[in-house]
This record gives C-alpha cells, sequence and structure tokens, in this order.
C-alpha cells in the first residue's frame, strides 16, 4: 500500500507537550495533575481550546471524557477513535497518557494543514481518570463509557479527603450532559509511552503490544487495639500495623509462590493513628495483582485471602476486604496488531512485539472495537515518577505511525 508522504510535525508534537508540562509541572521535572484536580482542569481547558481551533465537534460526556470529532467524507461510517489520559499520579510523569493525546492531536494538526480528507470521521479523545490513584479504580471513565462500569457506582467513588467523583467532577465545571454510552468505533488506537524496559533493551523504536495483562485491586482493612507503648506488654497486642506487615510481605511473595508470569504490589497504605507511642489500631492498604493468565491471578488472590484470614485470626486484628475491580487481560486485535508493526517497517522504524504490563484504557476500548496500541521507549524503563522520560525523536517516530495507522484505518471501507 502506498503511503502517502506525509509526516507529524515533531517540534509542534513537542511544544504541545511541553506546554501541558508545565500545567502541574513539579519541581523534580515531573507533573502532578490528579484527576479532577484544579490541575486537570487547566490541562482540559487547554486541550477543548486547542481542539476548537481544528473546528473540531467537540463533546463532553457525563464522566467528564472530552471527545474532538473531524467529519470524513461519509459521516455515516462509524469513526475511528484515538486517544489517552490526561491526568497523571502523584509526581507521575510528563508523558504518561498526555502523549496518547496529544499524538492524535498532532496527526488532526497535520492532516488539517496537508488539506488530508479520510473517508471515515476521526475522533481523538481524552478519558477521565485513567490513573485511578484518588478515584479508584482505573480506567473509570472509559470503563463506563464501555459499559464495564456503573456511572452511579463511579460517581460515588472518593478520595482519601472524602470528595466524590461526581462533585470534582462537577465543582471542575466537567460533568457533561452527553450520556457516557458507547457508540458504534471502527477501530481504537492509544499512543503511549511503554513505561517499562523491554524497548530500550532489544533497541527498538516502536511497541506493538499484542495485549494488556489482567488487572486487579484489592482494598483491605485491619482492626487493631491502640494503647499506650510504654506500659502496654508485647504480649497480646493487637497491633494492626504488624498484621498489616505479615500481609504485604505474602503479597510480596505471591508471583513466586504461584509461579508464572504475574505481578503483586502493595503501593497505598495508611495506618492510624500513625503516632510513634501508639500502637496502631486501624491500616488500609492496597493490593494489586497483574498477569496475562486471568486464572493464575484468580488463584493467587483465592490463596492470599486466606493467609489474610488466617493472620488476621492469629493476631486478633479483624480484617475487611473490598474486591475493587478486576478487568481480564484484553487481547487486541491481531490485525490491527499487525498494522502498527507493518506501518512501523513501512516508516523505517525498527518494532517489537509485547505485552503491556500496565494498565490503559485501551483495555476497555477493546472490548468496544478492533483495539491496538503504539508504544515508544521509556528512557532507563521509568514511569510513574519525576525521572519519566522519553525522547522527541521516539514520541515524533510513534507519532508517525499513529498517523498512518490512523490514516489507513479511516480509509478502508
Ligand atoms: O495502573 C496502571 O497501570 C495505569 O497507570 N493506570
Ligand atoms: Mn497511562
Ligand atoms: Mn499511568
Amino acid at each position: 500500500m502506498t503511503m502517502p508522504d506525509v509526516r507529524v510535525n515533531g517540534a509542534r508534537l513537542r511544544k504541545t507537550l511541553e506546554e501541558m508540562a508545565r500545567i502541574g509541572g513539579t519541581p523534580g521535572g515531573g507533573v502532578q495533575r490528579l484527576a479532577l484536580s484544579d490541575e486537570d482542569k487547566q490541562a482540559r481547558d487547554l486541550f477543548v481550546r486547542w481542539l476548537e481551533e481544528l473546528n473540531l465537534e467537540i463533546s463532553i460526556d457525563e464522566m467528564g471524557n472530552i471527545f474532538g470529532r473531524r467529519p470524513g467524507k461519509n459521516n455515516d461510517l462509524p469513526p475511528v477513535m484515538s486517544g489517552s489520559h490526561i491526568d497523571s499520579q502523584p509526581k507521575g510523569g510528563r508523558f504518561d497518557g498526555i502523549l496518547g493525546v496529544m499524538g492524535p492531536l498532532e496527526v488532526l494538526r497535520t492532516l488539517q494543514e496537508n488539506s488530508i480528507e479520510t473517508e471515515r470521521p476521526l475522533i481523538v479523545v481524552a478519558w477521565t481518570n485513567e490513573e485511578g490513584s484518588r478515584f479508584p479504580p482505573a480506567m473509570i471513565a472509559s470503563g463506563v463509557w464501555a459499559g464495564a462500569l456503573d456511572r452511579d457506582w463511579a460517581y460515588q467513588r472518593a478520595d482519601i479527603q472524602g470528595k466524590t467523583f461526581v462533585q470534582e467532577l462537577e465543582r471542575i465545571g466537567y460533568r457533561g450532559r452527553v450520556p457516557a454510552r458507547k457508540f458504534p468505533v471502527h477501530a481504537y488506537y492509544e499512543y503511549h509511552i511503554e513505561q517499562g524496559p523491554v524497548l530500550e533493551r532489544e533497541g527498538k523504536t516502536i511497541g506493538a503490544p499484542r495485549g494488556i495483562q489482567g488487572l486487579h485491586w484489592y482494598d483491605i482493612t485491619i482492626e487493631g487495639e491502640a494503647n499506650q507503648v510504654g506500659p502496654t506488654p508485647m504480649e497480646g497486642r493487637h497491633d494492626a500495623l504488624c498484621a498489616a506487615a505479615e500481609m504485604i510481605l505474602k503479597v510480596n511473595r505471591l508471583p513466586e509462590k504461584m509461579g508464572g508470569n504475574m505481578v503483586a504490589t502493595v503501593g497505598e497504605i495508611h495506618n492510624h493513628p500513625n503516632s510513634r507511642n501508639i500502637i496502631p489500631d486501624k491500616v488500609r492498604f492496597t493490593v494489586d495483582i497483574r498477569s496475562w493468565d486471568d486464572e493464575l491471578a484468580l488463584g493467587a488472590w483465592k490463596g492470599l485471602k486466606q493467609d489474610f484470614k488466617d493472620i488476621a485470626g492469629s493476631r486478633g486484628c479483624p480484617v475487611s476486604i473490598e474486591e475493587t475491580w478486576q478487568v481480564s487481560h484484553s487481547p487486541f486485535e491481531e490485525a490491527l496488531v499487525r498494522r502498527v508493526l507493518d506501518t512501523a517497517g513501512e516508516l523505517g522504524y525498527s518494532s517489537l512485539k509485547m505485552v503491556s504490563g500496565a494498565g490503559h484504557d485501551a483495555s476497555y476500548m477493546n472490548q468496544i472495537a478492533p483495539t491496538a496500541m503504539i508504544f515508544v521507549p521509556s528512557i532507563g524503563g521509568r514511569s510513574h515518577v519525576e525521572v519519566e522520560n522519553t525522547t522527541w525523536e521516539d514520541c515524533e517516530a510513534g507519532a508517525n505511525v499513529l498517523l498512518h495507522c490512523l490514516l489507513k484505518s479511516a480509509n478502508e471501507g
């Protein structure tokens, strides 16, 4: 297939990323743009302004998802969509998510300035709260849009201060009236940094994940008995933090115990009353289990849950467990994955087929439409940290692959 001789404007893409990185920029060179925060609003406002400059049809749905639609020659055909997220982790990186929103924006700018029309409409989307750090779980808004999560359940998810998703969505002025409900999509591409070490280690420029591993999130609460640390004998204590410590080491040892390809992590913990001379009486922590093998992950969780109950019993510290969120592994449409690899080759970029260890909105889009992702290397394999970095050349390369994948999909009957 002859490729139109068009490429994105790498300098302009860099400029948009640098401008976005100033919103919520942190002293360590990262960003803090928590979902539905003032910084998220600021970045959303800028993104909407850029969409308006392209005369796109803009719609904001009841989960705050922002869609910018470019008409095609035949607007009765289902559109081709590409997007990711604007929100970040606390002290997160300058590329995670935002590259996948600025990339398709750059593609639309390139098509406009070259007066290139496509058969199908094209949509760029920014999904709300992909990270799930402030309002768990992750990918909550693409999950509601895809019909996998309930909107009212999502609305009531609360942050650590007890503020709900819907209150904050309302506060920043992005609670749209358009129903957050799926519509037919011909193909979905998500452009994203790899967030791992593989592409850099293999010396490849473009990654084409064959899918995303399954993600399981659990919330554990342990009750103990507070007391003065001095006079209280060790015997007979109900120390919630010691119970948690035993459980956390069980999580860490789980992948080795289960064998097979799995990761398990405790990333967040809250200790109460968190005073050095009071025995802790309440601890809450999170469990994140991921594997391509859903059965392995579910089996691992079953055993871990029993371990938690045994530890709680032995320490007289009752445990309560919320099975917060499970999304199965998402194998992408093989033909679209192939298209990413072929397009990279046609453009002269090296490429590698792989699996995504990180979760993405593409997990839910994969339930609605043929889906594929385009990865570019993360320097040092680092992400969700302020030093997250990707070369501008690789950002441009990935955007060129996205440009031509979108053109191919938007021009097929
Ligand atoms: O958890 C993830 O992998 C994504 O960053 N939400
Ligand atoms: Mn991301
Ligand atoms: Mn992330």
